[in-house]
């Protein structure tokens, strides 16, 4: 068989583009095949109103070049989905990307050809390709979840999931809009929606912890400081477990006196986004502790919200940061406003949707449009939609059916000369991704280029250093409140999928430590001839 490229990779959002960039680098021929017609992944994808970032633009950002770092301009504190797809465009003009990547293809499946130890990628246009490795970019949050709701085929009016957004953008104008989900696509969203729209009517199943923005221009003297200091911020990011620089407080809240206590809250508070959750070291690790911050988060929803029962409908219950915490911009503000309604189908699920509009609790409700904020079959689901063939012709999907098992998130036993980018059982969803996809797309490149300096084509995980891994994976969840609610963490939103904590929590400086450990051991875990 003939090698058409050294590599091929799946995707070409952030970590397909850079892992490119790292391929032609080191000399290697290389494909990258993406579904869209344009690069950036999820940002090319998720259009819908409202859509940014919820780590700061300076932090959100590729970090390989300091000419790139200094070029680029960043408008606001948290850069909308246009900028950052505007990034990623500048970004593959800059690096000539685009002549190596096929659009408009989907890779439908891989399979590892024992005689020669080559890869066979086929794909939706009829392409078979053969490569020495195939290198997956394909996303966490890419797999859009529409939930089986009877009669969803039957509605009417046009429906719109937020994760597959129509590019055109969508006019509410006077239309009347029924939304189901309150996680973080539905919280950028649903302020810009009621804005526009006739009336909405948002449907919670789950009510969700968010934090104010406080988005705003970004200040240039604050620009120039982080471009005078890009290197130091990098450095302090990456000793932090979320990849992010930002301000973290130890101390335990329990044991921090009440008035204390509410100052740190209300300081970070006014400060907004996720640093809330660093307010305090234990508010993931001690139930009573975070309920201090979680009391916080329900007097501030109470303060907003006029109306005390829609208040109390809002207002979570369960742990705050177990399921993913967001970041918004006037969520609760929009729930006083004549023109929202709040149904609360948390205790019975949506019975149907009907030809115009859906029906829940016994009640029928119209709208004339359906958004869809339902979420990803996260981790997981972009892989698996591969019919990926290892060893044996063994299938991913028989291989993860208790859940994602791999070797440092990076790599799946019985699938030699695969690498997973921000695969399961690695730190990804936890942290700022875009340093977290690089410390990947870097271990991997120089993985490549150690192996041809020795003169080996084949690499793969050791069943035991992958069990070894996943206990570590397992073990780390295990110490957090973060493994305990019903979160995509866990699977918990897709009925069937196997509940197991997928994401690796020990943090990015503890995990970039495994994984050099390896590297300095003669990437120890792994076989290689
Ligand atoms: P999420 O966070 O998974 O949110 C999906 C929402 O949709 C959530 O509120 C779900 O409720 C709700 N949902 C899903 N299925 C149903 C059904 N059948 N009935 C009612 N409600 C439903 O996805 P997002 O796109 O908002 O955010 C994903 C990530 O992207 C986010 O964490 C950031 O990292 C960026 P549930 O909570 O499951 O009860």
């Amino acid at each position: 068989m003939k090698t058409d490229f050294d590599a091929i990779v799946i995707g070409a959002g952030f970590a397909g583009m850079y892992m490119l960039h790292r391929l032609r680098q080191g000399g290697f021929s290389a494909r990258v095949i993406e579904a869209g017609t344009g690069v950036g992944g999820t940002w090319y994808w998720n259009r819908y109103p409202g859509a940014r970032c919820d780590v700061e633009s300076v932090q959100y950002s590729y970090q390989f070049s300091p000419e790139l770092e200094q070029d680029w301009e960043w408008t606001e504190r948290y850069a909308t989905q246009p900028e950052i797809l505007g990034y990623a465009n500048h970004v593959a003009d800059r690096f000539d990307l685009r002549r190596d990547i096929q659009f408009e293809t989907r890779v439908v499946k891989a399979t590892f050809d024992e005689q020669t130890n080559l890869w066979v990628v086929e794909t939706d246009k009829g392409d078979r390709l053969a490569s020495r490795f195939v290198i997956t970019a394909m996303g966490c949050l890419s797999s859009p979840n529409t939930p089986k709701i009877p009669g969803l085929a039957d509605f009417k009016g046009p429906t719109y999931h937020t994760g597959n957004w129509p590019h055109e953008g969508v006019d509410f104008t006077g239309k009347t809009v029924g939304l189901i989900g309150t996680g973080s696509s539905a919280i950028q969203s649903i302020p810009l929606i009621a804005r526009q729209a006739k009336h909405l009517t948002v449907f919670q199943r789950t009510a969700n912890y968010t934090i104010p923005a406080h988005n705003a221009p970004l200040d240039p003297a604050y620009v120039r400081q982080v471009k005078a200091s890009y290197r130091e911020m990098r450095a302090r990011a990456k000793t932090k477990p979320a990849g992010i620089d930002f301000d973290i407080n130890w101390a335990s809240a329990i044991e921090t006196p009440d008035a204390e206590r509410d100052r740190v809250y209300g300081a970070r508070w006014a400060y907004g986004g996720l640093g809330f959750i660093a307010a305090f070291g234990d508010l993931l690790l001690n139930d009573e502790s975070n309920r201090t911050a979680a009391d916080f988060v329900r007097s501030k929803i109470r303060e907003v919200v006029k109306d005390p029962k829609t208040a109390e409908i809002l207002s979570p219950k369960n742990i705050i940061g177990c399921k993913r915490l967001c970041v918004d911009s006037g969520y609760w503000e929009t729930f006083n406003r004549p023109n929202v309604t709040l149904v609360d189908v948390g205790d019975e699920p949506i019975e149907r949707v009907t030809p115009t509009g859906l029906r829940a609790k016994g009640q029928d409700h119209d709208f004339d449009c359906l958004v869809l904020a339902t979420g990803f079959d996260a981790m997981t689901g972009a892989l698996l939609r591969v019919d990926f063939r290892g060893r044996g012709g063994a299938t991913l999907k028989d291989a993860w059916r208790e859940g994602p098992k791999t070797f440092l998130g990076l790599t799946v036993a019985g699938f030699p000369n695969l690498f997973t980018i921000t695969g399961p059982g690695s730190p990804s969803v936890l942290t700022n991704m875009l340093p977290s996809i690089e410390q990947h797309v870097d271990w991997i490149a120089d993985c490549l280029d150690a192996m041809r300096a020795k003169g080996l084509t084949v690499i793969e995980a050791t069943g035991s250093a992958q069990e070894a891994w996943v206990g570590e994976v397992g073990k780390s969840a295990n110490i957090t409140l973060r493994s305990t609610c019903s979160s995509w963490y866990v699977g918990a939103n897709i009925p069937g999928k196997p509940r197991v904590f997928m994401p690796y929590i020990g943090g990015l400086p503890a995990y970039i430590v495994a994984c050099d450990e390896v590297v300095a051991g003669g990437y120890k875990g792994f076989a290689l001839s």
